[in-house]
């Protein structure tokens, strides 16, 4: 190995630092990684074309999009789950993406009759029923109320509903990308509720969307009175169409059916309406074969994002960075543990900091790989000690027909080659 370039200041201290301990740790192998050249390096030692002339002026691009080295970093759908294309669903690339936060560009998208164009203008929210005060508010009259800004992830119920019955789909965007994270700016849905004024008996609230499919779903009041917003804005800007524009119902750790996008009409009543969605769909099939209805939190669940299938290790032996997700419906992650060698011995990872309650976590754990077989595995805890199960587990109670609620600790196989592959253990 040769001498570290001197060249390094921009780096600063603690780069250096962790280059040197990488030397002489020479368990690490970093060789031929950062600072380790050992032949004079063109794209450092010669002047390069894009630093001889300007680049682009700052009116080439009046609304920024991904540079086009990173045009793979795109929603993807799995051809045998969408028939056809306005009843359809794709997935967040969460293998590519690193923090927390979703880029709206590539956050899932699920709907059942299309994404549909609706402006201000046309936008109309009703609330109804037993309310002393039925209201129709305009969008206008909803930038009136007092608003508020969290982070909140959705996850469809049926993530990972394919793989009940085995091992299935090769990449975390398959398995675990119906969800994506947003900070959503809106309306605290009790407010709104409180201006129509909720009589004693209304105990449920109808939600539902100006799409076609309307997506009709029942709320109980409590959910609505606590946490609920009507969102206008996600990660600062507006709600893209496919997203809900201009309006959704956030529900923050509950199933993302619930989350109405183009939320037109509330009503309030006394009994759950038993919909279409909340009947025929999403609800859970148990092993002994009769179903479960209402199961509206999302339990916690994490998945290693990288490495993965979509994501294999190409840099061979020694540092690696083992990252992915975990998220609880029911409040924070307070640990994570890692496994690579299918759960005989587990390390605490590093969770990076929290945005809001029911939000993603980003988990890292730092590893040397020794160039061996993993089968790498993620485990988290959350804030009310529960633990998330693994497959078998879960099995046990609910067979191996359900499609819905499917948190189970997911395993891949990485093999000396660096390629993952989806596997199940026993
Ligand atoms: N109006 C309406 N709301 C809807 C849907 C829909 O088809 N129509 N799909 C639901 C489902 S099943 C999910 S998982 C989420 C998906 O939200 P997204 O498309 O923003 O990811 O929206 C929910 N809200
Ligand atoms: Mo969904």
């Amino acid at each position: 190995m040769t001498e570290k370039p001197t060249d390094t200041a921009d780096f600063g201290t603690t780069r250096r630092g962790f280059l040197r301990a990488s030397v002489a740790g020479s368990a690490l192998a970093v060789t031929g990684g950062a600072g380790m050249a050992q032949t004079p390096d063109p794209l450092i030692t010669t002047v390069q074309p894009w630093a001889q002339s300007f680049g682009d002026g700052v009116d080439a691009t009046p609304y920024g999009l991904p540079i086009r080295f990173e045009t793979d970093v795109v929603r993807r759908n799995v051809p045998w789950l969408t028939a056809d294309v306005t009843s359809s669903i794709n997935f967040t690339p969460i293998h590519a993406l690193d923090g927390t936060i979703t880029p709206q560009g590539c956050g899932f998208e699920r709907h059942h009759s299309g994404a549909i164009e609706l402006s201000k203008d046309d936008y109309r929210l009703m609330i109804n029923g037993l309310v002393d005060t039925p209201l129709v508010f305009t969008y206008a009259d909803l930038e009136r109320f007092p608003r508020e800004s969290r982070v909140h992830f959705l996850e469809c119920a049926a993530n990972t509903g394919m793989e009940w019955a085995g091992a299935q789909l090769n990449g975390s965007q398959f398995t675990h990308g119906m969800i994506h994270n947003m900070e959503y700016t809106g309306i605290p849905l009790r407010l709104l509720l409180e201006e129509a004024g909720v009589q004693p008996e209304g105990k449920w609230i109808l939600v539902e969307g100006a799409d076609a499919s309307s997506n009709g779903r029942s709320i109980p009041m409590e959910k609505a009175l606590d946490d609920c917003l009507v969102a206008f804005k996600a990660n600062g800007e507006a709600l893209r169409k496919e997203h809900g524009y201009p309006v959704r119902l956030v529900v923050p750790g509950w199933e993302g059916n619930m989350w109405v996008k183009w939320l037109r009409r509330i009503e309030v009543g006394d009994q759950p309406w038993e919909t279409r969605e909340e009947t025929s769909k999403y609800t859970d099939t148990m092993a002994d074969g009769s179903a479960r209805k209402w199961t509206w939190v999302m339990d916690a669940k994490s998945v290693v994002t990288s490495p993965s299938p979509q994501m294999p290790i190409k840099h061979g032996t020694g540092p690696l960075v083992i990252t992915g997700l975990a998220w609880s419906g029911r409040g924070s992650i307070t640990r994570v543990d890692v496994t690579v060698d299918g759960g005989k011995t587990w390390h605490e990872a590093r969770l990076a900091p929290q945005a809001s309650d029911k939000a993603l976590h980003r988990f890292y754990f730092d590893h040397v790989w020794d160039g061996s077989e993993m089968l790498l595995q993620s485990r988290a805890t959350d804030s009310t000690g529960y633990v998330q199960p693994t497959k078998a587990a879960l099995r046990a109670i609910r067979g191996l027909n359900s499609v819905y609620h499917n948190n189970c600790i997911q395993t891949w196989w990485v093999k000396s080659n660096g390629e993952a592959e989806n596997v199940e253990i026993s």
